[in-house]
């Protein structure tokens, strides 16, 4: 270990991390603790979202927002703290779709975003106001302005990523995941990895988190080109997912469910790879530069002790 790790030299450096879902909320959450606001630059999933009666639901941009402000529902690991469900009681009620539940706060947001988008906002403006109304300072940005649904293929049907994660309960075997052909990014998320001195790759699902946002031209190149360290922390402890549907879909795509595995998937995209203790005995079995310390993020301090490891590592990579 270098003697830079511990003394925080990377706040001077601009960093991007890219999130999905839960394990991202959290990366992010722990490394807006330890960074200046402004060199820091979130950018999001946003192929999980969909039109549902009739609102925009962006469920990756709302946990990590949700997260960032502190508002989060920590049980559910999605929505607002403090949750109540008269909405959908009534939805249920008149016999409409109760299978995606959208609590009362968390509709806030959606039909906040819904009347923004609405009046010709970009998906970028909206989240950049409903971000300053929550006190968020850190820039967090969707990956696209545009739609860019995930498809999951399941034996019988082609499904919406909701549908097959939360109606089917992410059980259907995935054969394949489709991702749109053109999809393409913004401005924002360009001229932020450009500047970029190092991109953080989240422990979020590599194949229907990271991937939709790589596949957003030309994140994938910019990342490749830009910055001076990329590196990615595992999702996969212990053999199994910290959470949701990893570990399944390696099996269904004939990976091992191992770190390894997963530094293998990023392959050259990749300058450096952090995995867990847990996993310790694998470290000579990587093909790039690896850190293994504790990733697991129970709290706040966990948090912020996995964001100063990641950094740290990131921070010696470019020295
Ligand atoms: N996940 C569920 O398992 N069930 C739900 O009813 C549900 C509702 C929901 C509403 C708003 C939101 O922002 C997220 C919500 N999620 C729900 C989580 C979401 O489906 C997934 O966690 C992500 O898309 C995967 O990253």
């Amino acid at each position: 270990m270098s003697g830079n790790s511990n003394n925080q030299a990377y706040k001077d450096l601009r960093v991007v991390v890219l999130a999905g879902g839960v394990g991202g909320a959290k990366l992010a959450t722990g490394i807006a603790a330890v960074m200046p606001p402004e060199n820091l630059t979130i950018v999001v999933n946003t192929g999980d979202d969909f039109v549902h009666m009739g609102l925009t639901i962006c469920p990756d941009l709302d946990t990590v927002m949700y997260n960032l402000a502190g508002v989060n529902n920590t049980e559910m690991g999605w929505g607002r703290q403090g949750e109540s469900w008269r909405v959908m009681e009534s939805v249920k009620a008149y016999g409409g779709p109760d299978w995606f539940n959208l609590g009362d706060l968390d509709l806030g947001a959606h039909l906040t975003r819904a009347q923004m988008l609405n009046d010709g906002l970009s998906l970028t403006a909206v989240t950049q106001h409903l971000c300053q109304q929550l006190g968020i300072e850190p820039t967090v940005l969707p990956m696209s302005d545009h739609p860019a649904p995930t498809m999951i293929e399941t034996e019988t049907a082609v499904l919406p990523f909701q549908e097959w994660f939360v109606k089917e309960r992410w059980q259907p075997v995935a054969k394949n995941i489709q991702l749109p052909e053109n999809s393409k990014s913004t401005r924002d998320v360009a001229l932020a990895l450009q500047k970029a001195d190092l991109v953080i790759i989240a422990p979020s699902n590599p194949f229907v988190s990271i991937d939709p946002i790589l596949n957003c031209y030309p994140i994938q190149a910019n990342v490749m080109d830009l910055p001076r360290a990329v590196v990615a922390v595992s999702p996969i402890v212990g053999g199994d997912a910290v959470k949701g549907p990893a570990a399944k879909l390696m099996r269904e795509k004939g990976l091992d469910v191992t770190p390894v595995a997963i530094a293998d998937y990023y392959g050259d995209l990749l300058d450096g790879f952090v995995f867990d203790v847990q996993d310790k005995g694998l470290k000579g079995s990587f093909s790039v530069e690896t850190r293994c310390v504790d990733t697991m993020m129970v709290d706040e301090a966990s948090r912020i002790r996995v964001a100063n490891d990641v950094l740290a590592f990131a921070y010696d990579l470019t020295q």
